[in-house]
């Protein structure tokens, strides 16, 4: 019993010598050192020795299983933690600076959309949001845009089929809030948009945010209220805006509107192409055409409603003059924002 009990604290110890990871060294607790590993049954074994021998060899039995527990705990310790001593030896130097990891970012026109959004929502202006693919009627028909009208030309549009499209901008989700629901209402319909289009002023999708509101007497001096308020905001400037004539078929008055260019300040400049202004936004009061197509009285409400591109109001905050930057991906472009 006695050379039992030195020869498996001998073969223990060697097998432990050789662990080299922490695998295996669960296998070896397992077979020793476990429930029913070596040393259990080498105690078990102890109630077939003779009475007198019994207490000197429980003793021996107890040291050896013992003295492998804490080399076990040992060896664990050093397998798991790692010090300058484990190190060196692999070539790590502990006293490098730690590399860090890049930090990501929003895309700026996301960032755009984002502000744009939460100015109107600060205007007391809900969110909607609708499908890319879209019928020609929400696209064209419900906006005073018939088959065969000359603005369809203007659209440059996508067709899946006859009749479905990709949208050639967000306001076929304000003719479906609209159609289902009352005034007065406050909504604008951010998202993407497609055109058959591609120089460096336009990329065939770009960003929208069209907004309209509809109540009781609303008039053409609410909608130069809240285009004032939006593009102070935005811009962080008081600057002057400019109405000038235009026509939608969505909108009657239209008009195109321009803010006194931010780069010269209304000096005349490469950006503004020294006339000192730059178009943003279009917008105009809706047309009663577009009421009786949803079913609301244009003798008891009336509105205005507005669309901008993101991409545009990204360049010109930032004074960018290619509007395909935004979308060939080049991190040293976007981490600029
Ligand atoms: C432009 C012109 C505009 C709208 C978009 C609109 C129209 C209705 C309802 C809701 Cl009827 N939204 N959108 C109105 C006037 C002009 O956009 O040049 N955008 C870049």
């Amino acid at each position: 019993m006695e050379q039992e009990i030195v020869a498996l604290q001998s073969t223990a110890k060697e097998m432990l010598a050789a662990v080299e990871d922490t695998t295996q060294l669960e296998e070896f607790r397992i077979r020793f050192l476990g429930r029913k590993g070596q040393f259990g049954a080498l105690m078990k074994g102890l109630g077939k020795v003779a009475k007198e021998d019994k207490p000197r060899l429980g003793q021996m039995a107890n040291a050896a299983k013992k003295e492998m527990e804490k080399l076990f705990s040992e060896k664990k310790q050093a397998l798991t933690s790692f010090t300058a001593g484990s190190v060196s030896g692999a070539g790590i130097d502990l006293t490098l600076p730690g590399r860090r990891p890049e930090k990501g970012q929003l895309h700026p026109v996301t960032q755009i959309m984002n502000e744009v959004c939460s100015i109107f929502e600060n205007l007391g202006f809900s969110v909607a949001e609708g499908p890319d693919v879209e019928h020609d009627h929400y696209n064209f028909e419900a906006l005073n845009i018939p088959a065969h009208h000359p603005a369809r030309d203007m659209h440059d549009t996508f067709y899946v089929s006859d009749s479905i499209l990709l949208r050639t901008h967000t306001s076929p989700m304000q003719a479906r809030i609209m159609e289902t629901r009352e005034p007065p209402l406050r909504v604008i319909a951010p998202g993407k948009v497609y055109r058959c289009d591609s120089d460096i002023t336009h990329t065939p999708m770009f960003h929208q945010v069209e907004g309209f509101l509809v109540d009781r007497d609303v008039s053409f001096a609410d909608l130069k209220g809240v285009l004032t308020v939006f593009t102070r905001k935005m811009f962080k400037k008081d600057l002057a805006l400019r109405f000038r004539p235009s026509f939608f078929p969505f909108t009657e008055p239209s008009a195109e509107v321009d803010i006194a260019c931010v780069i010269c300040d209304g000096k005349g400049c490469r950006v503004c192409k020294k006339t000192g202004w730059l178009e943003i936004l279009g917008a105009g009061m809706i047309d009663p055409e577009v009421f009786k197509m949803v079913g609301y009285n244009p003798e008891k409400y009336s509105g205005f409603a507005f669309g901008l591109g993101i991409e545009r109001i990204a360049m010109l905050k930032y004074g960018i003059d290619d509007i395909r930057l935004y979308y060939e991906n080049d991190l040293r472009f976007l981490s600029q924002f």
